[in-house]
C-alpha cells in the first residue's frame, strides 16, 4: 500500500517535472517568436536599415520573409554608397557581421552597379581611430570581432591592448564593453601569440560578469545590456570554470522583462536561440543555406501578445509638468533650467522641443538619427566631440536615464538634467 501510494508520488512529481518543462519550453518559443515578431514590425522602410536587426535574424533562422530581403538589400546599397565615407569602423564592422550571417561575401559587395571590399575599409577606419583616439574600446572590440570571424588575424596591438584595459580598468568599464571585449578575445583566444594575456583579461572580465548577476539578483548591468552579456557569458564557460554561472538566474530576467525597442531586442535574441555573434560566420550562414525548413523558426501569426497585455486605447489624460536643465561646467560654465507642461506619456525629446519653442536662444538642441533612435549631438549650440570624448548626458535627479530621449518618458514633476561630460 505505502509502496503504492509511494510510486504513484514518483509518477506524479515525473509527470509535474515533464508539464513543467514543456510549459518552459513552449514559453521559450512563444518568446521568442514574439520578440521577432515585434522586431520585423519595428522595421520602418524609410529609415536607414538596421544591421543587428539582419544578424539576430539570420542567428533565429528567421531568412525567408521579405523584409529579410528588403534589410539584406538595403544593406548591401548603403555599403557600396557609404562605408567609405560615412560609417565608423564600428558600423562597418556590424556590416560585416549582418552579411557574412547572410552568406554574403564582405570582400565583394554588390549593389548599385557598385562592388567594394569591406576588409580593407575597415582596417583603414579602425587604424585612423586608434591613431586619432576617438575609437571606443566597444567599437574597437567590434572591429577585433568581425575581423576575426573574416580570419584576419593580423591586429595583434589591438587584440592586446583590449585585453590589458580589461586587465587594468576591466570592471569600471559598462557592461556592454566587457561582454563586446569577451566575445572578441574569445574568438581571438586560439589565433594569437599572446594566449597567456587574453586568458588572464577573460578570466578577470567573465569573474566581474558573474559578480555583477550577483550584485543585480541576475540583472548584469541593466537590463539593455543583458544581450551582450548572456552572449558573452554562454561562450566563454572555460575562462571562469571553475565556477559555475547561474544560467538560469539571469535568463529569468529577459523572460521577465518585455523589451520593446528594436536594438534591445536584436542584442538579446541571439542568446534566446542559443547563439552568439561568435556564430555570425558559421551558423548564421547554415541558416540560410543548409537548414531544412522545418528546422527554421517560422512566423505564424500569432494572437495576442507575451508579456504586456494589449491596453485598450485610453482617453487623454491631464498633462504632467517636467523640469528641465542644461549644465556645461566643462568650459565656459552655463546652466539653464525651465519647466514645462506636456501631455502626459510624452517623450524626454518632445520635452526638449517644448523648451526649445519656448526659449530657442536657450534650449535649442541638435539630434542625429541612430538605430536606437535620436541621439542628442548638442545642446545650446555646444556640442559633443569624439575626439575630446565629450557628450550630452542625460539624468533623472543624479541617476543617468537608461534610455535615449526618443524613448525615456519623464513623470510628473520629475527633473531631467542634461550634463556636458566626458566619457
Ligand atoms: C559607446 C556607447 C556610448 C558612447 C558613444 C560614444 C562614441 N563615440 O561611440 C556615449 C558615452 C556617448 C553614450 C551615450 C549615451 N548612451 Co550609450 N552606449 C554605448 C555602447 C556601450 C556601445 C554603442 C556602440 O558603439 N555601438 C556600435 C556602433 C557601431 O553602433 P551604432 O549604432 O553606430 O552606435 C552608436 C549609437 O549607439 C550611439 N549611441 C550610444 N549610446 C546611445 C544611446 C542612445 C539612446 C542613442 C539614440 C544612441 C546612442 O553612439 C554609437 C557610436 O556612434 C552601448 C551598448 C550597447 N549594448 O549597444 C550603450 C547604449 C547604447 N547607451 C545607452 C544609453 C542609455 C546612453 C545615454 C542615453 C546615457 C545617458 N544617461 O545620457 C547617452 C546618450 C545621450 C544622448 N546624447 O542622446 C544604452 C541604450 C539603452 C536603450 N534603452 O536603448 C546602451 C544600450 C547601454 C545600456 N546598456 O544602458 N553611449
Ligand atoms: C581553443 O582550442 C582548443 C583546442 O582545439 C579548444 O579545446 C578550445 O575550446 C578552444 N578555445 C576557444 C576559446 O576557442
Ligand atoms: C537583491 O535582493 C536582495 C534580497 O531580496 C535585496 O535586499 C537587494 O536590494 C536586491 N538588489 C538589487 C540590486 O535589486
Ligand atoms: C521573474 O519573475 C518571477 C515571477 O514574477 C519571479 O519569481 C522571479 O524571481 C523573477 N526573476 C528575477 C531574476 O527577477
Ligand atoms: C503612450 O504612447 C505610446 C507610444 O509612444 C502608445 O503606444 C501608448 O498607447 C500610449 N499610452 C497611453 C496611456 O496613452
Ligand atoms: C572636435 O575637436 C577637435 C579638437 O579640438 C577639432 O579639431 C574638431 O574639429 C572637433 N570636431 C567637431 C566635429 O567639432
Amino acid at each position: 500500500m505505502l509502496s503504492l501510494a509511494y510510486s504513484i508520488g514518483v509518477l506524479l512529481a515525473l509527470a509535474g517535472a515533464m508539464v513543467t518543462q514543456g510549459c518552459r519550453e513552449s514559453t521559450h518559443d512563444h518568446l521568442v517568436q514574439e520578440l521577432l515578431q515585434r522586431m520585423e514590425k519595428s522595421v520602418k522602410l524609410d529609415e536607414p536599415p538596421n544591421p543587428s536587426i539582419l544578424l539576430a535574424m539570420n542567428l533565429a533562422g528567421a531568412t525567408h520573409g521579405h523584409i529579410h530581403r528588403w534589410l539584406l538589400r538595403e544593406i548591401k546599397k548603403n555599403a557600396v554608397e557609404r562605408a567609405r565615407t560615412d560609417m565608423t569602423s564600428g558600423e562597418v564592422a556590424l556590416y560585416i557581421l549582418a552579411l557574412l550571417s547572410s552568406c554574403q561575401n564582405p570582400r565583394c559587395v554588390h549593389a548599385m552597379g557598385k562592388t567594394i571590399n569591406l576588409i580593407p575599409i575597415l582596417k583603414q577606419k579602425m587604424n585612423e581611430e586608434i591613431n586619432k583616439k576617438v575609437i571606443t574600446w566597444y567599437g574597437e572590440s567590434l572591429d577585433i570581432l568581425a575581423l576575426c570571424l573574416l580570419k584576419e588575424y593580423d591586429n595583434q596591438d589591438a587584440v592586446g591592448a583590449v585585453a590589458k584595459e580589461l586587465l587594468n580598468t576591466g570592471s569600471s568599464l559598462c557592461v556592454d564593453t566587457q561582454a563586446m571585449a569577451v566575445l572578441a578575445l574569445v574568438c581571438a583566444y586560439n589565433h594569437t601569440d599572446k594566449q597567456h594575456l587574453i586568458h588572464d583579461a577573460l578570466k578577470a572580465v567573465t569573474n566581474n560578469l558573474l559578480d555583477e548577476q550577483k550584485k543585480g539578483n541576475g540583472t548584469i548591468g541593466n537590463i539593455y545590456s543583458m544581450g551582450l552579456a548572456l552572449q558573452a557569458l554562454e561562450t566563454s564557460s572555460e575562462f571562469y570554470a571553475p565556477r559555475k554561472w547561474d544560467r538560469a538566474q539571469a535568463f529569468s530576467v529577459v523572460y521577465n522583462h518585455s523589451y520593446q525597442q528594436p536594438m534591445a531586442m536584436a542584442q538579446v535574441l541571439p542568446p534566446l536561440v542559443d547563439k552568439s555573434y561568435l556564430n555570425a560566420g558559421r551558423w548564421g550562414c547554415a541558416a540560410t543555406n543548409g537548414m531544412t525548413p522545418s528546422q527554421q523558426l517560422p512566423l505564424p501569426p500569432m494572437p495576442g501578445t507575451f508579456g504586456v497585455p494589449t491596453l485598450p486605447p485610453s482617453p487623454p489624460t491631464a498633462p504632467i509638468t517636467v523640469q528641465f536643465s542644461i549644465t556645461n561646467t566643462l568650459k565656459n560654465y552655463f546652466h539653464y533650467s525651465t519647466s514645462v507642461c506636456v501631455p502626459d506619456n510624452s517623450t524626454l525629446l518632445d520635452v526638449m522641443k517644448v523648451a526649445r519653442s519656448e526659449k530657442p536662444d536657450i534650449f535649442c538642441f541638435k539630434t542625429e538619427h541612430k538605430s536606437r533612435g535620436p541621439y542628442v549631438t548638442s545642446i545650446h549650440g555646444l556640442a559633443g566631440n569624439t575626439t575630446k570624448r565629450t557628450y550630452w548626458q542625460f539624468f533623472s535627479c543624479w541617476s543617468p536615464l537608461q534610455e535615449g530621449v526618443g524613448t525615456y518618458k519623464p513623470k510628473n514633476w520629475e527633473h531631467i538634467q542634461a550634463v556636458f561630460s566626458t566619457y
